[in-house]
């Protein structure tokens, strides 16, 4: 007892030395974690414009229109899940105001359409299948409605927007995100009137109370507008996020015109985000997998290729964002065979590079341990499939080194980095060597690290020992994730 008593002290101390990391900066929620961890989904619009050959509705069309023959949401859903997505989100109400459920809000609806005697409900459907699936859904309700009456007066949006908010909400949850576009107002039919309505988008909605709906009646899902509030647009619909992008950003005061809520983004800043930013708002990088987001029987031929889609896949989920890609079912209801092979091919791929990491069995040298404990904070953490577990460093730490010794030469050509964002991104700049003709050669550098940093080198590397050195970071490291993958697809796509 004596003797425990004298130990107290440093039994104390090290307890103390062995917390974790003081997070730094604004943090992810659990519905921003889950968003993360999606990593990648679909887009799906289908509708009147699929009939009409369209991209934008006018909000006139006749809902007779609508009338698939063989919708299959399993097929166009395990396209998807083939291609290695998590999720898709429903378009249930494009700009042309039509519902793609029995909602109580207009008439404009899929029970006025012959589809299923006017007792179909695609919604209904593509949450089946989801399940069935193991899939994650979401829901994109367009806020600017070219079909309704009342669109631009406030009844739009406390009698019909939010109701079809609540609609869906209520019954096709859990829902992942909740997806608001930022095409705001203009001409439309507005139930005949046949005009221009304009609306101020920062104001007209009443965001706040709007998504107070979703907070409280899908608290898993992720708000996702222009400028967040939860996910942000990357500023293009290219597919692409900045080469540096921060999960962080400060959306600017509405006196700078440039609105915070669902307002105007400058390019650059949605696509690189705010290093310093007062808010988790990680980008989002939507892109169709044809030209338009809708099916047109003459893009047939221009689906992007599955070389193409890993491009992007580096260029998006590879920078920290999530890619979520447009899948345009055509006038059966179904995805054309051009799009389900590409979409296979790059899952694929994708399943192939990311089967084995190499550098897994590797001896791990870290400069620093955090408070020399391997069991809570040791560099084994980097190579397990924990996105939570994490190599992390003493405070005053905040450029380690880590060499990885192989045991034997190994080839890779895409090196994989993950940061514990449960602590916030920290890392600024890394570099990697290799070990080559005895001595270490830099064969990479990167910057923003975050919830996923993926690294495509120019040529394959072989090497029998690798070194991480983190070369800027204003506080010790969390690190949750090393890995050396090679991808067949040689030379990477233009
Ligand atoms: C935009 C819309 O205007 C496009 O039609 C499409 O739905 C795209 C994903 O979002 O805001």
């Amino acid at each position: 007892m004596k003797y425990f008593l004298l130990l107290l002290p440093f039994i104390t101390l090290t307890a103390f030395c062995q917390q974790a990391p003081k997070p730094y900066g604004p943090l992810p929620t659990k519905a921003q974690l889950n968003w993360q961890e999606t990593g990648m989904y679909c887009l799906i619009h289908w509708g009147p414009d699929t009939y009409t050959n369209k991209e934008w509705g006018y909000g006139d069309e006749n809902p007779k229109l609508v009338n698939p023959s063989k919708f299959s949401p399993m097929q166009i859903v395990g396209a998807a899940k083939a291609g290695g997505f998590k999720g898709i989100i429903v378009v249930a109400k494009h700009h042309d105001g039509f519902c793609l459920w029995p909602t109580k809000t207009t008439k404009h609806n899929i029970s006025n359409s012959p589809y299923k005697d006017g007792k179909g409900d695609i919604l209904k459907e593509y949450r089946e299948v989801c399940n069935k699936l193991g899939m994650k859904m979401g829901v994109y309700c367009s806020p600017w409605d070219r079909n309704s009456p009342l669109y631009g007066k406030p009844e739009y949006v406390t009698k019909v927007y939010r109701e079809q908010l609540r609609e869906l909400y209520a019954n096709y949850g859990p829902l992942f995100i909740s997806w608001h576009d930022g095409a705001n107002g203009g001409d439309g039919y507005y139930g005949g009137a046949k005009e221009v309505r304009k609306i101020d988008r920062s104001t007209y909605y009443g965001w706040d109370e709007t998504w107070g709906i979703t907070r409280k009646m899908q608290p898993g899902a992720v708000l996702f507008g222009d400028v967040g509030p939860d996910v942000r647009w990357v500023g293009n619909e290219k597919g692409i996020a900045g080469e540096t992008s921060w999960a962080t950003y400060t959306p600017h005061a509405p006196d700078e015109g440039k609105k915070p809520g669902n307002g105007y983004v400058k390019d650059y800043e949605g696509t690189e985000g705010h290093r310093d930013g007062k808010y988790w708002m990680p980008a989002e990088c939507d892109v169709a997998l044809r030209p338009g987001w809708f099916y047109h029987a003459r893009q047939d031929d221009s689906v992007k290729t599955p070389q193409a889609l890993l491009d992007l896949y580096y260029k998006s989920v590879g920078r920290g964002a999530c890619l979520d890609l447009g899948l345009a079912p055509d006038r059966t209801g179904m995805l054309n065979e051009h799009d389900v092979i590409s979409l296979k091919q790059f899952g694929n791929i994708l399943k192939e590079t990311f089967a084995v990491n190499l550098a897994k069995g590797a001896t791990l040298t870290p400069s620093n341990t955090r408070a020399g404990s391997k069991a809570t904070f040791g560099a084994a953490n980097l190579l397990d499939a924990d996105r939570y577990s994490y190599w992390a460093t003493d405070d005053k730490t905040t450029t380690p080194q880590l060499v990885l010794d192989l045991h034997q030469p190994k080839t890779f050509n895409v090196i994989r980095l993950r940061e514990n964002i449960k602590l916030g991104q920290r890392i600024e700049e890394v570099a990697v060597d290799a070990w080559q003709n005895g001595e270490w050669k830099q064969i990479a550098t990167a910057t923003s690290i975050g919830g996923n940093r993926l690294i495509r080198l120019p040529q394959d590397v072989k090497a029998s020992k690798v070194r991480l050195r983190i070369t800027k970071s204003p506080v010790c490291i969390a690190l949750s994730d090393f890995g050396l993958y090679k991808e067949k697809i040689y030379p990477p796509a233009k």
